[in-house]
């Protein structure tokens, strides 16, 4: 069904788990314990480890700060590969604390901004630690009312503080910057949109890429659109993908669209994001809050691969001759028809030849890893948005 390349992209596909993801999350009504749950990082890093083993598609796990902060990062390096995994990006937090109320980075008191400057510094000692080299910001800041604070200021602001993390960045390390249009701030954010965050990243110098959550656009945007045109101008860093269906709701990737999935995973692929010595880094952004968390890292990384598969099934000369000609619905038939193509088959087939289960939800379920958690993990605090 595929041709030697898009076997080879398939083979290569690696997908960033987020250790949040393994933890108890809710929404702010609720937020619903589960069994087995970690109680720590190594324990998450160990949970994360299930969904490689089983899929071959998760090699490694983003780290939240101060969430996963523990006291030898050696040891937690050395935990992860000796479960054959490694460290990702490391994501900062300036959500979570009294004194970040009124914003962050863009804060209108210097103390404020130095310390979430700080928390950043601390956040790169972690990068060298681990070896991760992304660092990635995401900020609540923004504010509610109309004429709350000055919008302007708090773009210099911002731009300054971006400034000095940037500056204490190695030369292979990046600042990732996602973008959100609200919440927690409902007026304004100070990063709402791409074009945002790629002024900010252009003007901090080559280093500095955008992060595209899919789940923080208005309703109606075309994602695709905006991976073709970051990916144009070199600044497309990372994904943080998960689904929606009215807000941000970080549910599992590929479940609300499929076809949305399909159109960025094409466009990813036009763009040269699947090729060699790209470093676009494709992460999940999730939270499991009814169900099983393994299993839906499991389903979510598998949702990524099957769309992954039908975008790379389109056939481009096809497309591109159809195109060329004007024809419009030549063109659009080429696209559909790998859309409703069922990979799922194929990619079960290409699993087993490289020594993965067909069917990787059967297999943890048979594994009784699940059970044997929710026997050992008694005791201890279960991680969650707190820790
Ligand atoms: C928040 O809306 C963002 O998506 C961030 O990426 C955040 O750090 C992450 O969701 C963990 O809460
Ligand atoms: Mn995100």
């Amino acid at each position: 069904m595929f041709s030697t390349q898009a076997i080879e992209r398939l083979d290569q596909q690696a997908i960033e788990v987020p250790s949040w993801a393994y933890g108890n999350s809710g929404t702010r009504f609720k937020v619903f314990a589960q069994a087995g749950v970690p109680r720590d990082p190594y324990e998450k890093l160990a949970d994360a480890a299930q969904v490689h083993a089983l899929t071959g598609l998760a090699p490694s796990v983003a780290l939240h700060i101060p969430w996963d902060e523990v006291d030898d990062f050696a040891r937690l390096v050395d935990h992860a590969e000796s479960l054959g995994l490694r460290i990702g990006t490391i994501n900062s937090n300036t959500f979570q604390d009294d004194i970040y109320k009124l914003g962050s980075l863009a804060h209108a008191d210097a103390d404020v901004r130095q310390a979430a400057i700080d928390h950043h510094l601390r956040c790169i000692e972690v990068m060298h630690a681990t070896g991760s080299t992304d660092l990635k910001i995401w900020l609540a800041d923004g504010t509610n009312y109309p004429g709350q604070d000055d919008m302007r200021a708090r773009q210099d602001r911002l731009a300054e503080s971006l400034a000095t993390i940037y500056e204490r960045l190695a030369d292979d390390q990046r600042l990732v910057l996602e973008y959100k249009f609200f919440e927690p701030a409902f007026y304004h954010t100070d990063v709402p949109d791409w074009g945002t965050s790629y002024t900010h990243c252009v003007e901090l110098g080559e280093r500095a890429v955008v992060c595209l959550d899919t789940g923080h656009h208005a309703p109606g945007t075309n994602i695709e659109f905006i991976v073709t045109q970051l990916l144009r101008l070199g600044r497309l860093g990372a994904f943080d993908f998960n689904s929606r269906f009215y807000a941000d709701d970080d549910l599992m990737v590929g479940a609300a669209d499929p076809f949305q999935l399909f159109r960025i995973m094409h466009e990813v692929n036009r763009g040269g994001g699947f090729e060699a010595g790209s470093d676009v880094v494709f992460m999940l952004d999730q939270c499991h809050n009814i169900e099983a968390k393994i299993p839906g890292q499991i389903r979510s990384v598998l949702n990524v691969q099957e769309m992954t598969a039908r975008a790379l099934l389109i056939d481009q000369d096809a497309l591109a001759d159809a195109q060329g000609r004007g024809d419009v619905l030549g063109a659009n038939e080429v696209f559909m028809d790998a859309f409703y193509t069922d990979v799922r088959t194929a990619l079960a087939d290409r699993r087993e030849a490289r020594g993965l289960p067909r069917d990787p939800i059967a297999a943890y379920a048979a594994s009784g890893y699940q059970a044997e958690i929710e026997r050992a993990r008694v005791g201890g605090t279960q991680a969650g948005w707190g820790a």
